[in-house]
């Protein structure tokens, strides 16, 4: 496993001096926001209920993981979404995600581990320390965001089930409720939506396992209670409302390259140098940022995280594996 490094912005990004008052503020809020709530309210109560979607889930602010980008306003990361069990629209997360039945959750770790077994949140919520990191999040659509996601690493949760030395690939599973999801309708998908990430990519520590957002337990509609980030692959690789994960031997499709192979290849990393079959990926709006006529943001390679994820794909032809 490659040595992880101190992300630096690269010198070609240049932050116009809003952006830097906007992070400024947005920094000194979310700091006194730590301070002022300490440990979350139910973390010394026993065999309570997973914490409701919105009450306070601070993480403590690691400036290694943080992009200098002012995060997008909260009130459209929450509303603004992909979650295709709700529907397509960007909007039908936000008005049709609350029926997701949260309680009770687990998450099943299986396969190719000397310790399988399943996490019960409340455990997975005690697993490591909570960390703010503040990501982009590009999807392939062309639009992105910045988001301060509070989880840890993936990691932590994989070495807990101590992986044997087969397993190669990690596959993702999210929750399906035929009752409360009215997408599963649509046949846009083979559900339930699944995603597949190699497994030194699954182990990297930029991969996250995500619980909150701005210091706040995930919103539905952004896939809680467990959710995957992963900030320099297009986002459909961040799996929402994680059920299982398996390791296992050989790869194996996701959903989205069974419904469009010619599409969607398996590592989906951020590569503005290699076009979708149906639109450019050299550009992208960012959400937030002064509606449909603000310039467009050039797109960077690895989504901005080149330095410390470039040396996974030594070799490989990032064109021919997009
Ligand atoms: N289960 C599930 N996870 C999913 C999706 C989905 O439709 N279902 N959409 C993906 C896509 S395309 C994107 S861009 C991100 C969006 O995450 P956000 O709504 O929190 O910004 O979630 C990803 N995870
Ligand atoms: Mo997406």
């Amino acid at each position: 496993m490659s040595k992880f490094k101190i992300p630096a912005v690269p010198s070609s990004e240049i932050t116009p001096p809003e952006v830097w008052q906007a992070r400024r503020e947005w920094i000194a809020r979310a700091g006194a926001a730590a301070l002022a709530l300490g440990a979350p309210s139910w973390a010394h109560r026993r065999a309570m209920a997973a914490p409701a979607p919105g009450s306070p889930l601070p993480g403590k602010p690691d400036p290694r993981y943080a992009v200098m980008d002012a995060p997008t306003p909260e009130r459209d990361v929450t509303s603004y979404n992909n979650y295709y069990e709700f529907g397509t629209d960007k909007g039908d997360p936000a008005r049709h995600a609350a029926a997701l039945r949260l309680d009770p959750w687990a998450v099943a770790v299986q396969g190719e581990a000397a310790r399988p077994r399943s996490f019960a949140l409340e455990d997975l919520l005690k697993l490591a320390p909570m960390q703010e990191r503040v990501y982009r999040l590009r999807c392939v659509e062309g639009w992105s965001m910045v988001i301060p996601w509070v989880g840890y690493s993936l990691s932590e949760l994989l070495k807990q089930v101590e992986p044997t030395g087969n397993a190669r690939y990690v596959e993702f599973v999210t929750a399906m409720q035929p009752e409360n999801m009215r997408g599963l309708k649509s046949s846009v998908l083979e559900w339930p939506y699944t995603e597949v990430l190699r497994m030194d990519e699954a182990m990297h520590p930029l991969t996250m396992l995500v619980f909150g957002l701005y210091g706040k337990v995930l919103p539905q509609q952004n896939g809680a209670p467990v959710r995957l980030a992963v900030p320099w692959k297009y986002g459909f690789k961040s799996a929402k409302s994680l059920v299982a994960i398996r390791l296992h031997e050989k790869p194996l499709p996701s959903s989205w390259m069974r419904a469009a192979p010619h599409e969607y290849g398996f590592y989906a990393n951020v590569n503005p140098e290699v076009p979708h079959p149906r639109w450019s990926q050299a550009t992208e709006r960012r959400i937030g940022e002064g509606g449909l006529f603000a310039p467009k943001r050039k797109t960077l390679m690895f989504n901005g995280y080149a330095e410390q994820v470039a040396s996974l794909y030594q070799g490989l032809d990032l064109r021919a594996n997009y």
